[in-house]
């Protein structure tokens, strides 16, 4: 039997971000823990979640994907020690999704990279502690940078009718915003980073929006006024809050750092390869040198659950076999999938069985389940 765990205790160490209280009024049914900070992960189902992000727009309180901001004449060096990406090739309104590696070339974290100032960056990340990992280089390397978490907090505006609902607020220069750059665009007279970027597989922003703490106090209402208004602006258009949906994120690949890619991969084992063009200036570069040139043994792919839904709990690995009963791998992430009809699955595979179309068996702790390799992602 799937085993029900018990709720969550919420309290200062849990962070709250400027918008929990609006979050807690819209109706908020389950959180997770992000970066030691509060996520919302459902407010009317899952699955009512799901329908009503494909068709409509959502407001996410995505403050837990944190800002490192890297600041000083070594921020760049910094950077490229911490990415096999070539940065070189970052452009300055360009947001850059980047592995970041340790010493032997496993990742610790999958962030979103921007330049935000004069020798300033802002890694936006996965829910590790690149914190303390680039606090650490500094000092190992004795460069001349500053790494902090500024109080900046993402909010996304994602669903096909965002972009109607960030020019409402924002103006037309929205609609030129092209897929992962950024522009500097004005709320209440304060210039803000609006990306087009965020966790769906559809259209969508995220606004990096100063809290109550950023610049001693100077932004104690842009936060909570922003949310405000584009639910104001957006009632005609069927504006309602929403999250990271699990549906959606697996039928899309988008990877869940600590769930379906972690510390054991190396991006090309996460298939993350084609962002790996710098292995020469990274930590992390050597190691990664044998599968750069050989490819990786085992992979991360999708696959698709026999049969009907049933309980998807996934709170450890679910062990992946051959018919013969040989370990071959495990499963990190499943969902229903309204799309492909059936449930799904993101797991870890060895070589020998990833081709799609592959029938395995997957160990649930309800028992064993019959699937094949699919194609990632899901749906387009
Ligand atoms: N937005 C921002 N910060 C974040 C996330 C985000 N930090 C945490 C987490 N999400 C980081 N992980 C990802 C994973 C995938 C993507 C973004 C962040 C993503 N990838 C696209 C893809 O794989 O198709 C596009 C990659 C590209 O074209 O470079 O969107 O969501 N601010």
């Amino acid at each position: 039997m799937g085993l029900q765990l018990p709720y969550l205790s919420v309290s200062k160490r849990t962070r709250a971000t400027p918008w929990t209280e609006q979050v807690t009024q819209a109706g908020v049914q389950a959180y997770t823990v992000y970066n030691q900070m509060l996520l919302p992960t459902v407010f009317r189902g899952v699955m009512e979640d799901y329908l009503h992000l494909q068709e409509h727009v959502q407001v996410w309180d995505v403050a837990c994907e944190r800002q490192v901001q890297l600041k000083g004449p070594d921020a760049f060096e910094l950077l490229q020690l911490m990415t096999p990406r070539d940065m070189r090739k970052m452009r300055d309104d360009r947001c850059f999704y980047i592995p970041i590696c340790d010493a032997d070339g496993k990742l610790l974290n999958d962030p979103v990279a921007l330049k935000t100032g004069e020798d300033t960056y802002w890694v936006s990340i996965a829910s590790t502690d690149i914190l303390l990992y680039a606090k650490g280089l500094v000092i190992g390397r004795g460069l001349d940078v500053e790494v902090t978490e500024p109080d900046i907090n993402p909010l996304g505006i994602q669903g096909p009718k965002s972009e109607e609902l960030m020019r409402r607020v924002f103006g037309g220069e929205v609609a030129d915003i092209k897929f992962f750059r950024f522009k500097w665009l004005t709320f209440q007279g304060v210039s803000l980073v609006v990306a087009r970027t965020g966790f769906s597989g559809k259209d969508g922003f995220e606004i990096y929006v100063p809290g109550p703490s950023y610049e001693e106090g100077r932004y104690l209402k842009l936060a909570t006024d922003l949310w405000d208004v584009l639910f104001e602006k957006g009632a005609d258009l069927n504006v309602g809050p929403g999250c990271p949906n699990w549906i959606d994120f697996n039928e899309v690949g988008l990877f869940s750092f600590g769930n379906t890619i972690g510390y054991e991969h190396t991006p090309y084992e996460a298939g993350l390869g084609k962002y790996c063009d710098g292995l020469e200036t990274c930590v992390g570069g050597a190691a990664l040198q044998h599968q750069a040139e050989n490819g990786p043994s085992r992979m991360v792919k999708g696959i698709i659950f026999d049969g009907d839904d049933f309980a998807l709990k996934l709170h450890r690995d679910w062990p992946v076999v051959d018919a013969d009963g040989n370990d071959k791998g495990y499963i990190g992430g499943v969902a229903p999938s309204v799309h492909v009809g059936r449930p799904i699955g993101i797991g870890t595979l060895d070589k020998s069985v990833w081709e799609v179309g592959t029938a395995l068996i997957v160990q649930t702790p309800d028992g064993p389940r019959s699937a094949k390799v699919a194609e990632l992602p899901f749906r387009p």
